[in-house]
């Protein structure tokens, strides 16, 4: 199936095919320069034998480990908050509040200015497990985040290709059961099979172009292939969106904001809490290696496979 991309100036489509779909992809909506400065700094700190991140695939501290080929095996949460790699995470936060991306955020959820909630980079596929955004993270009133994937190269079909179910965001929503912890992963993603079962869902893969950007619904389900072939990288970044005259669902206490050189988005977290999380990842990479603590959950289809 040829993929329908559709260019920032059409905007009603966009809009039309989002809300029928429960996504959209706005083709070359990326600077290429900005893509290029995220790539040179991470060619730095993908070999700093110091560099600890939050892996957002096995939702431990950790540091890079390459393949053969040179990708990092692990993908990275919230690389726009790691202060203390100030060129990388500069360059992740100049690509996530691009003027394009607002102009297609503003077109789907008709606010003018957002809060960006959380981010994660990937070099390779981890093969993301089916899930709904909406039971990690949403608006308060649920349902007006708005997530994008920004593809960094052209991505290869057997690089573990990004895939959404178009439709299922009209489908029935699964809750976290506990907002403060999410000791049920195991029974959402089985609700999530369920979900798909039922609605006889298509799966619908991306192997989208350098600069395009896919945006999804919090409801609609979506996940990630694993790599066919170890020659392919999947280099791209994801970001969650949701307008600033609401609340982030599940916030225990009124969120800090920090401003970015768009007037239009801020992000969640302060500087100084960016820092603290930042020196935390060390502090937790030491600890869990001394105790051999496991992840509270983990987000690779291969772990929920028997
Ligand atoms: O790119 C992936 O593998 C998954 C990303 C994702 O699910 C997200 O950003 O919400
Ligand atoms: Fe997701």
């Amino acid at each position: 199936m040829s993929l329908n991309k559709l260019p920032i100036n059409e905007k009603n489509a966009i809009k039309e095919y989002y809300d029928s779909y429960g996504y959209v992809i706005v083709e070359n909506l990326l600077n290429h320069s900005r893509i290029q400065a995220l790539l040179d700094a991470y060619e730095i700190i993908k070999h700093s034998k110091s560099f600890v991140f939050f892996s957002q695939d096995t939702h431990l501290p950790t540091k890079p480990k390459l393949t053969q080929e040179g990708f990092m095996e692990n993908s990275i949460l919230n690389p726009a908050s790691l202060k203390l790699w100030k060129q990388f995470s500069q360059s992740v936060e100049e690509c996530l509040v691009d003027e394009n991306i607002t102009e297609v955020l503003k077109v789907l959820s008709e606010s003018s200015s957002y809060v960006m909630m959380q981010n994660m980079f990937f070099d390779k596929s981890t093969g993301t497990v089916e899930h709904q955004d909406h039971y990690y993270l949403d608006s308060e009133p649920p349902g007006k985040m708005v997530a994008a994937w920004y593809s960094l190269e052209d991505i290869h079909e057997d690089a573990g290709c990004f895939f959404v179910l178009p439709g299922s965001h009209k489908g029935r929503v699964i809750e976290r059961k506990s907002a403060s912890n999410f000791s049920d992963h195991d029974t959402f993603v089985k609700q999530i099979n369920n979900l798909i079962n039922e609605g006889n869902y298509e799966y619908r893969s991306f192997p989208l172009k350098k600069g395009d950007v896919l945006f999804w619904h919090p409801y609609t389900i979506h996940g990630a292939y694993n790599n066919r072939d170890p020659r392919f990288s999947r280099k791209s970044l994801t970001a969650h969106y949701y307008p600033s005259d609401l609340a982030p669902l599940y916030a225990g206490k009124v969120p800090t904001h920090r401003k970015t050189s768009n007037s239009n988005i801020t992000i969640l977290g302060s500087q100084k809490e960016c820092y603290i999380s930042n020196a935390m990842h060390y502090v937790r990479y030491v600890a869990n290696y001394i105790r051999g603590r496991g992840p509270d959950y983990d987000m690779r289809r291969n772990s929920y496979t028997t």
